[in-house]
């Protein structure tokens, strides 16, 4: 590494401009060099939670080099960005995913998320807030932790303090987390409570359907007395998936188990004969309503690689159809 060459962590996207932390400049700005970036297309655009090189500048934004190699990596599928992605955070060691004890809760909407997390190895806890809201939050956590038997649930208060410890224990020092959710579930509320103070903005939710309010706008690190790293992220109105055929599986493992023992490698479940899911569902042991939002998760997980391998071809050919570009 050069000498004056350090890496920082990226903690905040702007427009084309990076927040960015290290030990010897604390925060600081950079932007891209664009012939790393945007020509030789060597490295992935940083995202927060990235690692990457720099080169200091006193006098203004420092120079971002190269994105480091990721340890995990959370995407969604996103129609409208060029690549068809939407990268959501890097190297997050625990998701949290934030449901509240209220309208808001929504198993199917744990599912995706899980899915898309699970996709980009990293480890999950669901998270029911807002305990104190609701007589029957105890419900809830039960129902939740029999649908997901393999994943962590926790049912928490950032009014009382209910659950907290527990969340403590999923963010050990040198930890990066993030929260994730419906806008309203309380996610910067959580970060405020184990921060200690009014690091982020909070709104109040609509009380007719408990939707929030979208206060939180872009992706935000925050470092935590503790010495781990949290990242808030605005309530997003949809996650789709992009590529999370593997983190579906893993997700609706109730089904993926069966599937493995069907006759045919390519059995659909509906009337193949030797159909081991059919089997299970016969049994009691699997539910029909199961085993159609998985199908038409994987579907649509389908769809959208199939989406993205086309365009991904279709830029690669512009681009070795253009001459190179100054930007
Ligand atoms: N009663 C109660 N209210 C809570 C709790 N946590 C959050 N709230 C309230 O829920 C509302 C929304 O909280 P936020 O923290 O802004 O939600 P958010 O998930 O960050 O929302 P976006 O930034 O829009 O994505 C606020 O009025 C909070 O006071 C809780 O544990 N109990
Ligand atoms: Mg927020
Ligand atoms: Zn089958």
């Amino acid at each position: 590494m050069n000498s004056n060459e350090s890496t920082a962590r990226i903690i905040a996207v702007h427009k084309e401009r990076y927040a960015l932390y290290d030990e010897n400049q604390g925060d600081f700005y950079g932007r891209l060099k664009a012939s790393n970036y945007y020509h030789l297309s060597r490295s992935p655009y940083p995202v927060t939670g990235d690692l990457v090189k720099y080169h200091y500048n006193e006098a203004g934004d420092s120079v971002i080099l190269e994105t480091l190699p990721r340890k995990t990596f959370i995407q969604r599928f996103d129609a409208w960005s060029a690549s068809n992605a939407q990268a959501i955070a890097a190297n997050v060691d625990e998701a949290f995913l934030l449901t509240s004890a209220n309208h808001d809760f929504n198993l199917k909407r744990l599912h995706r998320y899980l899915a898309v997390c699970r996709q980009g190895n990293v480890h999950c806890t669901v998270v029911i807030t807002k305990a104190d809201t609701n007589p029957f939050a105890e419900d809830l956590l039960q129902i939740t932790k029999t649908d997901l038997p393999d994943t962590d649930v926790l049912l928490i208060s950032a009014k009382t303090g209910q659950g907290i410890d527990a969340i403590w224990d999923r963010m050990p020092e040198g930890s990066i987390s993030v929260f994730l959710g419906s806008s309203g579930v309380g996610k910067s509320t959580l970060v405020n409570y184990l921060a200690g103070s009014e690091v982020m903005d909070v709104n109040g939710i609509r009380e007719d359907d408990s939707k929030g309010r979208h206060t939180t706008t872009h992706r935000q690190m925050i470092f935590l007395p503790n010495g781990s790293m949290v990242i808030d992220v605005p309530g997003m109105r949809e996650l789709a998936l992009l590529d999370a055929e593997e983190g579906l599986q893993q997700t609706f493992k109730s089904v993926s188990d069966f599937e493995g023992q069907c006759r045919f490698s390519d059995c659909t479940h509906e009337k193949e004969p030797g159909c081991a899911v059919r089997a299970a569902i016969e049994r009691g042991e699997l539910s029909e309503k199961t085993l159609r939002e998985y199908k038409s998760l994987q579907a649509e997980a389908v769809r959208k690689r199939r989406d993205w391998a086309i365009m991904v071809s279709k830029h690669r050919k512009e681009l070795q159809n253009s001459p190179k570009r100054k930007r």
